[in-house]
């Protein structure tokens, strides 16, 4: 059954990878499944055909036959019960994978774009310089106990799996500040996500789509 995802028919950052459809093309990418892309403007996006597909009028959308589905946690979440390799088989680890998409989404991600909406939307505000070291904090914060716990492992539990995909996916928004920068096994674990074969397929076509081109030959 063919599987179609929106996207941004032309995203702010120019296609460095940055919008939520580059997690679902990975995890895609990372099991082998092929999928269509149907560019979306800014404005269709509030447009009642999209609005009935997602009610926050938001790219990613996911559609398999009858099957639509938003929120890029519930998205890859199905792509990885329906095909192998991305998450284990065992019941236990498998638990523990989806907990860390949960703390990706959930823990991870808030913050950093508290910090985004900071730097980029507020920082005309008479309180913005008083307030942007705060929300910097909370984002050191966290980074740190994720360090801790990452340590010099790998990935965060055995094999890669959703659980990495959704963090690093999170991770990579932070990364252009430089604030991985001090957190030398997060940076290196970023890095290793993203020369994954499957990103660099993910991350190629979502920078054709930017660019109005053909995705290039890969799944
Ligand atoms: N919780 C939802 C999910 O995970 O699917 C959030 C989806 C979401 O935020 N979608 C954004 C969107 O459609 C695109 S990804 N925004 C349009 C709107 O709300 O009207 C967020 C995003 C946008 C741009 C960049 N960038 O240019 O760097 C990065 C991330």
């Amino acid at each position: 059954m063919t599987i179609t995802i929106t996207a941004f028919e032309r995203s702010p950052d120019g296609g460095k990878g940055l919008a939520r459809d580059t997690r679902v093309r990975w995890a895609l990418e990372e099991v082998g499944q092929p999928y269509e892309v149907r560019p979306v403007s800014f404005r269709a996006l509030k447009e009642p055909a999209h609005l009935a597909l997602h009610p926050f009028g938001q790219i990613p959308t996911y559609e398999e036959g009858a099957l639509v589905l938003f929120e890029t946690g519930a998205i890859v979440l199905h792509i990885a019960e329906r095909h192998a390799g991305l998450l284990p088989a065992e019941a236990n680890a498998r638990a523990r994978a989806v907990t860390w998409m949960f703390a990706a989404l959930s823990t991870i991600e808030p913050p950093i774009l508290e910090l985004t909406h900071a730097r980029l939307l507020e920082r005309d505000k008479p309180w913005a310089t008083e307030r942007l070291p705060l929300v910097e904090e909370r984002v050191r914060a966290r980074l740190q106990q994720l360090s801790t716990r990452l340590g010099t492992a790998a990935w965060l539990d055995g094999a890669f799996s959703a659980g990495d995909l959704m963090m690093v996916s999170v991770l990579l928004r932070v990364k252009p500040s430089g604030m991985l920068n001090g957190f030398p096994n997060l940076l290196r674990y970023v890095e290793s996500g993203e020369g994954r074969p499957a990103y660099r397929r993910a991350f190629d076509a979502q920078a054709a789509t930017n660019a109005g081109k053909p995705a290039p030959a890969g799944t």
